[in-house]
């Protein structure tokens, strides 16, 4: 049932801005209603028109939505990198593509600690190395003898790639690989006949190992013998993946995930999911009269701004797309294992605090762990995941708002705001068109401390939230305790502590109506910066 929300106490500013705003948004949706634009179908990508208005661009940027592989690989929420291969032996973060495959040699090599100690951690997934830019394949490929074939390690009859698989299904984990398309050691890199051979090596990976959820294609891109750059036939490597592995993500120059700018850990504050496709005109109209797909059709290009999808931006693009961020970072200063860097392992605090900036703010967390020379990961790596992954328990396993009382502002039926309340995989708050507030009141299980806020929209949806606030009552009167800007997949704020028994969060921003899958509090384990 909705009650509404008693009118006063709410601070003057804050309800001139939800009024400018969201009479905006009443129009808009009795707009989007008379116009018969609201039987737009949802998709990934949706065209925009030269003589679109401002409305009608918004409305379709609210119709763009996950694939289902893209739902699936935001859902896993942390996945790890595995940087391993030569450089793990040579001690050397960039290599020439010269180095001898003997290096090759790791003593106690076992993937199964790997996936033990990752899964223990909270990872849903390991993406490993299998090429990295010195071209020493983790496979027996047969496009190359630069290989695992070629080093004396199990008499070349060893193949990294076979056992980390295994391992992943031991532990139910899921499977990626990089394959780095610049290739320092092969001659044909800079020709096109190096589009063929990629291929090949793309093919063997996809074929001979299983079901594969991630395709990671490295942006960093040098030249090879003689200057040459390579001119990369993205498109026909994007076929071949969706052609024999369709759960597969393409991420990085790729078209499903992209890199989210930096190497340190973090998301931008306001992390929008839909962003413009900047295609020539010639593939916008074959995508349009759908005589071409998005595989088909997709460059990878830059994706670096501070804002990516705010209104200002996608209202000035010619078509929008579903294009997450995927924040990687290693564990340690490099991406390789070096023993001078035992000591150099982040903190459980430090990885806490880029979960929170990372998944926290709309993105999948690629937390690189490297092997060492021996082939585990090392002790200080194994101690720092395990404390990482107990704050992570301590702070979330428990929220405070659990059968509390819950009134929202609006709620349409089917999708009632007490869907928050409870573990509801596939339930969520909803709120009803026309009314000019959107927001949720919650009474506490007594007075409460808390400096922790977690938000989820239903991204089945899209992505909605622009802006909102929460509110303690404090002395008896509300108060602003802290604001955000986008939420989408999922949204974590942190705040100096209140302790308080009721809490109120406005949604003062949004384009189509609110659909939150959870609104949580929490008390962190740690105090962040
Ligand atoms: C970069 C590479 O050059 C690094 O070695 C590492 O693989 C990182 C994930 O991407 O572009």
């Amino acid at each position: 049932m909705m009650r509404p929300l008693p009118p006063a106490k709410i601070p003057v500013a804050v309800l001139a801005s939800i009024a400018v705003v969201l009479a905006g948004q009443v129009l808009f949706s009795l707009w989007a209603g008379a116009s018969g634009q609201d039987s737009l179908p949802s998709r990934n990508f949706q065209i925009i028109q030269p003589e679109d208005t401002e409305e009608t661009i918004i409305l379709k940027a609210t119709r763009v939505v996950p694939t289902r592989r893209q739902l699936k690989w935001q859902s896993k929420e942390l996945a790890a990198f595995i940087h391993f291969g030569l450089k793990t032996f040579t001690d050397r973060e960039h290599g020439d593509g010269t180095e001898n495959p003997s290096l090759f040699q790791p003593t106690a090599f076992n993937p199964r600690q790997w996936a033990r100690v990752l899964k223990e951690a909270g990872f849903r997934m390991i993406i490993l190395t299998a090429k990295h830019h010195d071209g020493f394949c983790l496979w027996p490929t047969r496009t190359t003898d630069h290989s695992v074939r070629k080093s004396s390690w199990r008499q070349g009859r060893g193949d990294v790639v076979k056992e980390v698989v295994t391992a992943c299904r031991e532990e139910g984990l899921d499977f990626g690989f990089y394959l780095s398309p610049w290739d320092q050691h092969e001659k044909s890199y800079g020709t096109p006949q190096y589009n063929e051979f990629f291929r090949r090596q793309l093919k063997e990976l996809l074929t001979d190992y299983g079901p594969v959820a991630e395709v990671w294609f490295d942006g960093f891109c040098g030249e090879g013998p003689g200057g040459r750059k390579q001119q990369y036939d993205w498109n026909s490597y994007y076929q071949l993946i969706r052609k024999l592995q369709p759960e597969a993500v393409i991420a990085i120059m790729g078209p499903d995930v992209r890199w989210v700018g930096n190497e340190s850990g973090l998301a931008r504050d306001s992390e929008w999911s839909v962003l413009p496709l900047d295609l020539p005109e010639p593939s916008l109209h074959l995508l349009q009269a759908g005589r071409s797909t998005l595989e088909q059709v997709f460059q990878p290009g830059n994706v670096m701004g501070e804002d990516l999808g705010s209104r200002r931006v996608i209202t000035r693009a010619r078509a929008l797309f579903w294009y997450p961020a995927e924040v990687d970072v290693s564990i340690r200063p490099g991406w390789f294992y070096h023993q001078k860097e035992d000591r150099a392992v982040k903190s459980p605090r430090e990885l806490f605090e880029i979960y929170l900036k990372s998944v926290g703010r709309n993105s999948v967390l690629l937390l690189n762990v490297p092997p060492d020379k021996r082939g585990l990961i090392n002790q200080n790596d194994v101690r720092a995941l395990r404390d990482w992954r107990q704050l992570l328990d301590r702070t979330f396993k428990q929220g405070y708002i659990k059968k509390t009382g819950v009134r929202a502002s609006s709620e349409q039926p089917g999708h009632p705001a007490s869907h928050l309340l409870r573990k509801n995989p596939d339930g969520c708050w909803l709120a009803a068109p026309g009314l000019p507030q959107a927001y949720l009141e919650v009474r506490l299980q007594g007075r409460s401390q808390f400096d922790c806020l977690e938000l989820k929209e239903d991204i089945t949806r899209g992505q909605r939230i622009e802006a909102f606030q929460l509110e303690a009552w404090l002395e008896g009167k509300w108060v602003e305790i802290a604001r955000g800007t986008t939420v989408g997949y999922k949204r974590i704020v942190t705040f100096p502590a209140v302790t308080t028994d009721r809490v109120r969060l406005i949604i003062s921003q949004f384009r189509g109506l609110p659909c939150l899958k959870t609104f949580n509090l929490y008390k962190l384990a740690v105090p962040v910066n």
